[in-house]
């Protein structure tokens, strides 16, 4: 029987994909995103087992999504584990997979070690761990326990030189299958080739994108904003807009020919849910937008920007602190 991987490209998605990997050798890995699932899906040959991993559920194509699930759904397993808040119609049980595994507050990587853990290798639990920490999903019973096993700066280290060297391969989806394969088999981030030169290079320009962000930030109220961030990661832009500036929420942009591409986060103990915010603004005016209650992006017309920005601005404001 074949088996399919569908999995998100960050290190929450490779670790899950490791981990399915491991129990599934045979498994072939693609990348995907939410705007390109339901085209993913669609080319998927009927009879083939597919697992889906750390994807959001994108508002704007459930419908085209759920319908290639459903048709995939009647001929064979279609397992979905994912960690991002539903659209805001969608029930659990109106995603129709075979299997849901469905929890906001742990990532990925956690939920898939703990569905295959019987199957899986102990040693593996690190990889658990790795997606965790990059995810910054570590305040789980899971975590805390599993890292009693092992140094927690030595894993640390790993989950750090992993996703600061994914953050760097962009689409060299080439080289993330390598990646995935190394993990699943065992093999540290530290012992994976060219992991430790992409993590260094990335630290590095993520410096440099501090330093860029400290000089140009632009403070407005609560809000801290970087606009065109010339390159580099935009939420490590935003994350640094915010913290240079001392605001509650940092915003980061790059225009991409028509679009602009929008990075949203906020400080962890703000009580705001930037991913309804952003799916509720985008769905009212266009583009697509969504991610997690503390980081999100969305990508509007470029046109349209000044609108998206005051329905932002609107939006955020009072934040009420919790505590
Ligand atoms: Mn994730």
């Amino acid at each position: 029987m074949p088996v399919k991987i569908l999995a998100h490209g960050d290190a929450d998605g490779i670790c899950s994909a490791a981990l399915v990997r491991a129990r599934f050798p045979n498994a072939e890995v693609w990348f995907t995103r939410p705007v390109t699932l339901a085209k993913d899906l669609e080319e998927i040959e009927l009879g083939t087992t597919t697992i889906i991993l750390d994807i959001a559920i994108s508002e704007g194509h459930k419908d085209e999504i759920f319908q290639y699930m459903r048709e995939l759904a009647q001929h064979d397993e279609v397992l979905y584990i994912d960690h991002h808040p539903l659209p805001p119609d969608v029930l659990r049980e109106d995603v129709p997979a075979t299997q849901f595994v469905h929890m906001i507050g742990e990532s990925t990587s956690e939920l898939t070690y703990k569905l295959f853990r019987e199957a899986l290798p102990p040693e593996l639990d690190r990889v658990a761990l790795w997606g965790a920490i990059a995810d910054y999903a570590t305040e789980t019973d899971f975590v805390r326990e599993e890292l009693n096993k092992y140094d927690r700066r030595t894993i640390y280290m790993e989950a750090g030189l992993l996703s600061q060297a994914l953050g760097e391969a962009g689409g060299e989806y080439h080289y993330k299958r390598e990646v995935v394969i190394k993990l699943s088999r065992g093999i540290p981030p530290s012992e994976v080739p060219g992991i430790v030169e992409r993590a260094i290079k990335s630290t590095r320009r993520e410096w440099e994108i501090w330093r860029y962000v400290r000089e140009h930030v632009i403070r407005e109220g609560n809000l801290a904003i970087i606009y065109d961030l010339p390159s580099g990661s935009l939420s490590k832009g935003a994350l640094y807009a915010l913290g240079t500036a001392g605001t509650d929420v940092g915003l980061c942009t790059r225009r991409k020919g028509d679009e602009v591409d929008i990075s949203v986060r906020r400080r962890g103990d703000v009580r705001l849910d930037l991913n309804t915010i952003l799916r509720r603004i985008t769905s009212r005016i266009g583009g697509s937008g969504g991610g997690h209650e503390g980081a999100a992006g969305a990508t509007v017309p470029a046109d349209i920007f000044d609108d998206f920005l005051n329905s932002f601005k609107r939006e955020i404001s009072p934040i009420i602190r919790r505590g």
